[in-house]
């Protein structure tokens, strides 16, 4: 039997080095726990970066994944198939969208709302052929493909990938003015995350999406929002949006839309912007495959019936209160929203990593980000009693030498 010392040297040995996970090699989950290879439980506080909203291995969306594995393989979009309608009939109606454009990665959905938000401004709005712009956010986190690297302002995710396509506006984040500063005649977008995650988890002030909004209906700018992240219950509503009673033109989900058995994600939008979208203009061999339908039709249903999405705000209120209340000299900041936490340490604390290894010690298994920030994020369906568990973890890391 392979030890943890042997996987970690094969990975070395052998996988491209564009990551530095945590030592821990997990073998099985179900729910919030998870196991590693030595029969170690640890409760995770990082769900996949929000994939894993429903918890690990949910009955029933694993019982959806192979009851439509049994039935049929893939039959490319060529075809239709009898998953992809009521999956559209099901989404459309959970966010009140008019169309629905599904693909596999968040990346893709980026991409893809790039391409639509592009061909709209030309063909609706009227912008000249190649002028079309794109307003993005400072410290932004999109994904990986070369489309958005190119408009990312973090070193590591740009640098050495170039070149890069034009037609992107750099903008601070949580400024409404130098948003409307940004904005021209040839704008035709503002991509933004409504929190940003990879960035330490970044609340904007209060009001800023209610200006954003405003300028974006003003200017005839389509407003996208990237929930690939905050949306499907991790902030304590369906979409991220609820909390300033805004919405999007274009709204972004990805990860938790399969519960993070399978890479599914969507653009989903008025009719207006995916409806610029012509017969062999886009497409993908996977994007609204059966299987990836029946899975995303369970994973909306569990979160949903189940109520996941209250107990995010109501356990995120909870966990958030015990994080405040821990009594420590290094934390500078407990911030979050619904189960989408963060506790940023001072520069004192010498970095976040080594926490989380003490954490992971301890049996919590959370991420580092940005150098001093731990971000904290369990599945939604943690219940009250694990919180106060974690909690003494995390008071004994952040109150004791480690
Ligand atoms: C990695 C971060 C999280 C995202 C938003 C699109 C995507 C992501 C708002 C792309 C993906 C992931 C990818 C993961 C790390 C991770 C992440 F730390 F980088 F920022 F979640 F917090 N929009 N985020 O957060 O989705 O193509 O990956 O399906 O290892 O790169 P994808």
């Amino acid at each position: 039997m392979m030890i943890a010392d042997d996987f970690i040297s094969t990975e070395h040995r052998l996988g491209a080095h564009n990551y530095q996970p945590l030592d821990v090699i997990l073998s099985r989950g179900e729910g919030v726990w998870v196991w590693d290879v030595e029969g170690r439980r640890y409760l995770d506080c990082l769900s996949a970066y929000s994939a894993v909203n429903q918890g690990h291995c949910h009955p029933k969306i694993l019982a959806a994944m192979i009851e439509q594995a049994k039935k049929l393989t893939l039959t490319s979009r060529a075809f239709r198939n009898d998953q992809l309608a009521p999956f559209y009939e099901e989404i459309a109606a959970l966010t009140g969208s008019h169309k629905v454009l599904p693909m596999n990665s968040g990346a893709e959905a980026v991409e893809s709302a790039v391409k639509a938000v592009r061909k709209w401004g030309y063909e609706v709005k009227g912008v000249p052929e190649g002028k079309a712009e794109i307003i993005v956010a400072a410290d932004n986190f999109h994904g990986r493909t070369m489309g958005i690297v190119g408009f990312s302002t973090d070193p590591d995710a740009r640098g050495g990938f170039g070149p890069f396509a034009p037609g992107f506006v750099i903008v601070p984040f949580g400024d409404a003015k130098a948003f409307e500063k940004a904005i021209t005649p040839n704008t035709v977008a503002f991509l933004v995350e409504p929190i940003q995650g990879e960035a330490g988890v970044i609340i904007p002030p209060a009001g800023y999406f209610t200006r954003v909004r405003e300028l974006c209906t003003k200017n005839n700018v389509t407003l996208i929002l990237d929930e690939i992240q905050t949306g499907l219950g991790r902030t304590g509503r369906l979409l991220a949006e609820e909390h300033e009673g805004i919405e999007a033109d274009v709204t972004l989900v990805g990860k938790a839309l399969s519960g993070g058995y399978y890479p599914v994600s969507a653009v989903l939008s008025n009719s207006e912007v995916l409806g610029v979208l012509q017969p062999g203009q886009h497409g993908s061999t996977f994007g609204g495959n059966p299987l990836a339908c029946a899975i995303a039709r369970a994973a909306l249903k569990v979160l949903v019936e189940e109520g996941m999405i209250e107990n995010s705000a109501a356990m995120g209120e909870y966990f958030m209160a015990g994080l405040k209340s821990i009594r420590s000299n290094l934390v500078k900041e407990v911030r979050g929203r619904g189960l989408m936490l963060a506790v940023e340490l001072n520069a004192e604390a010498g970095g976040a990593r080594k926490y989380c290894y003490a954490l992971k010690d301890l049996g919590v298994l959370a991420k580092d980000t940005h150098g001093h920030t731990i971000r904290i994020a369990p599945p939604l369906v943690v219940k009250k009693e694990e919180i106060d568990w974690a909690l003494e973890q995390f008071d004994k890391v952040l109150t004791k030498e480690v």
